[in-house]
């Protein structure tokens, strides 16, 4: 069957700008599947492995992880799936048959973790092609190209009529904050919380915070122009850290919140900020949730004094999702006027200037770009 000749953009090695050239597409193989993208957006996690400074990165690639389209063919063996069916590519798969699939405590699915890892497919091979040289994948989606491949266990088959250039944002970091409040913390009625960086993932922590009907929702970023959009989705305070440079940002918050947050959410990836999210933490019972990605080889640290006295430190990643069990539900939820999405996306650009939306993103004036890729 056919390769196909198509538009990617294309990272040739870390640190730098994409390149938009023809790539080939080799068929689906066993248990795979071919698709064409219609939409995609840059997360914070393609613009930090662009950089170099994230592990998962193997060049030269096709970055994306964000990403909605169509069913284009199907490999052998693939029961779920059809030509046409729309779906959401997930950089965590559900195969429902690993010991991780089969418990109920994680969703980290582990069937293809090992060349998922490597940039490859899971037989340690590429699909992609590009001027000669063989292309790694990138988190087992690679949604930057007008087609991709992924296995059939990454990709979430969802309702047909919902807006591609919307739901491509259910790919990460919507689902990521909203799932990390209701499936990881389980955030109860009445509760205090803290959010730690307004960008698509804090925003859809505070979301979620709201559904879980807190009833105090701190929002802190270093920007004060992210205070409008905070109180927009339901932050009750905001704090700029740098309004108070003569006090430690955790005493700001323990005195707010009247000795602490009963919950508080990470999500910028900085190691010192992780342990104040800690830290602001209630005495007792405070849990603090890690979703913020870190640089390879950082560490986080705290006094053990803080564990002993009650606090919880946790991680999320994919908000806990069961991810193809989920992701059509959330589409459906969206599509029910249940979910935001449209509220978290500020531009809009077509492929060519896919480099424009990382830019944005970057400079921090965004909270999710959308990049069209077949215009
Ligand atoms: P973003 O860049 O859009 O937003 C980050 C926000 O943090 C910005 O508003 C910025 O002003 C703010 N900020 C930066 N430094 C700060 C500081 N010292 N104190 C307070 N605020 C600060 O990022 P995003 O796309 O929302 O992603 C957030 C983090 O979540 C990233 O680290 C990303 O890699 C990670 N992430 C994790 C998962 C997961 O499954 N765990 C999934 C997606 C994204
Ligand atoms: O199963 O060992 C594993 C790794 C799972 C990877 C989870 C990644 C979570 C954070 C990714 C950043 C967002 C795109
Ligand atoms: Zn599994």
């Amino acid at each position: 069957m056919p390769v196909i000749a198509c538009r990617a953009a294309v990272c040739w090695e870390a640190g730098s700008r994409l390149q938009i050239e023809t790539i080939e597409v080799a068929p689906p193989k066993e248990g795979e599947v071919r698709i064409k993208i219609v939409s995609t957006s840059v997360c914070h996690t393609d613009e930090y492995t662009r950089t170099g400074k994230d592990p998962e990165g193997v060049f030269p690639c096709v970055l994306g992880h964000e990403g909605a389209g169509i069913v284009e063919m199907v490999g052998k063996k693939v029961a779920s799936l059809e030509v046409g069916d729309h779906v959401i590519p997930l950089y965590t798969p559900q195969c429902k048959a690993c010991k991780f699939c089969r418990s109920e405590k994680t969703n980290l699915c582990s069937k293809i973790r090992e060349m998922q890892g490597k940039g490859l497919m899971p037989d340690g091979t590429s699909r992609f092609r590009c001027r000669g040289k063989m292309l790694h994948h990138f988190m087992g989606c690679s949604t930057f190209s007008e087609y991709t491949v992924c296995a059939e266990i990454s990709v979430a088959k969802v309702n047909n009529s919902a807006p591609f250039n919307r739901i491509c944002l259910l790919g990460c970091g919507i689902t990521t904050g909203y799932g990390a409040v209701l499936n990881t913390a389980k955030v109860e009625p009445k509760s205090t919380c803290v959010v730690f960086g307004v960008g698509a993932v804090g925003l859809a922590v505070i979301m979620g915070c709201v559904k879980a009907a807190a009833a105090r929702i701190v929002a802190v970023d270093i920007n004060d122009s992210k205070k409008e959009i905070a109180e927009k989705f339901g932050a009750t305070d905001f704090v700029n850290p740098h309004s108070h440079p003569d006090k430690k940002l955790k005493d700001v918050l323990i005195e707010l919140l009247d000795g602490g947050a009963d919950y508080s959410f990470e999500c910028v990836g900085n190691v010192e900020l992780m342990r104040t999210a800690l830290e602001c933490c209630h005495k007792g019972w405070g849990q603090s949730v890690i979703i913020g990605v870190a640089a390879a080889g950082e560490e986080i640290s705290t006094r053990p004094f803080q564990l002993v006295t009650g606090r919880v430190w946790k991680g999320s990643a994919f908000g806990g999702f069961k991810s193809r069990d989920s992701v059509p539900k959330l589409v459906d939820e969206y599509m029910d006027g249940q979910l935001k999405i449209d509220e978290f996306v500020t531009h809009e650009f077509g492929f060519q200037d896919i480099n424009k939306a990382f830019d944005v993103a970057r400079d921090g004036g965004a909270i999710r770009c959308i990049v069209n890729v077949q215009q």
